[in-house]
């Protein structure tokens, strides 16, 4: 299915070369800034308009391409509930990434280069799976949530909703993160963190409330 990209930044961009190496035609993208970086001659994409009052034209679905969970938030929040999940996009996988058959992504799910998404994972609708992330075996990923390049998820991790793994940050198997943590890069998660929750450092320790 066509897609049209929500948001026109950085993270954007590199959607927009994921849905190209994957072969998913992009429309354009919506976004309240006119000159936002996908929007130019560069990487050929048309602005299609703001985000507020936006209509889907009928035959496309939508990923979304923001990479600030809380922003991701609002725009779903904003979008008609039945509209947003019966115009989702399926997920869409870089061609080197490794996605195994029993793994299941929801729709707007995106997997980005060199990622691995082990056997029996699952990965709820507009999860980002960014570059070289690693979801091990029996994973529950949330909806909305984030993977930041290089994190690691051991064996039977449960990671709630719109939560952040950051960069290079790895949870132990087995144990649970809530919903709207935020794992500080780096940080290596040993015990089951509570609902919007930041923890830092190795072993992570929580440092106060997800903002
Ligand atoms: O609340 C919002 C909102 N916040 C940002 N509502 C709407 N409708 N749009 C929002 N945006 C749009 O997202 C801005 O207009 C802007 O075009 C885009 C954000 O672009 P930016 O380049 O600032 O960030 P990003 O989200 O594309 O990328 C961030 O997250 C990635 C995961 C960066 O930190 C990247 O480095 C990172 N890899």
């Amino acid at each position: 299915m066509p897609v049209i990209l929500i948001g026109g930044g950085g993270h954007a961009g590199v959607v927009l070369e994921v849905c190209r190496a994957a072969g998913v035609p992009v429309v354009g993208v919506v976004d309240d800034d006119r000159a936002c970086p996908v929007a130019t001659a560069a990487d050929g994409v048309a602005w299609l308009g703001p985000v507020d009052g936006f209509v889907m034209p009928p035959g496309t679905g939508f990923l979304l391409a923001i990479g600030d969970l809380a922003a991701r938030a609002r725009v779903l929040a904003a979008m008609d509930p039945a509209l947003a999940v019966g115009l989702a996009a399926g997920a869409v996988v870089h061609p080197s990434a490794t996605v195994s058959g029993t793994a299941r992504l929801g729709d707007g799910v995106v997997v980005m280069a060199g990622a691995v998404v082990n056997r029996h994972a699952k990965v709820g609708m507009h999860g980002i799976v960014n570059t070289r992330a690693v979801i091990e075996h029996d994973c529950r990923v949330g909806a909305n949530s984030h993977l930041a390049p290089g994190s690691v998820l051991g064996g039977g991790v449960w990671v709630g909703e719109g939560t952040l793994v950051g960069l290079q940050a790895g949870v132990l198997p087995g144990v649970r993160v809530g919903d709207g943590c935020v794992v500080g890069a780096g940080a290596v998660v040993v015990g089951d963190v509570a609902d919007h929750t930041r923890v830092v450092g190795v072993p992570a320790r929580a440092v106060g409330a997800a903002c």
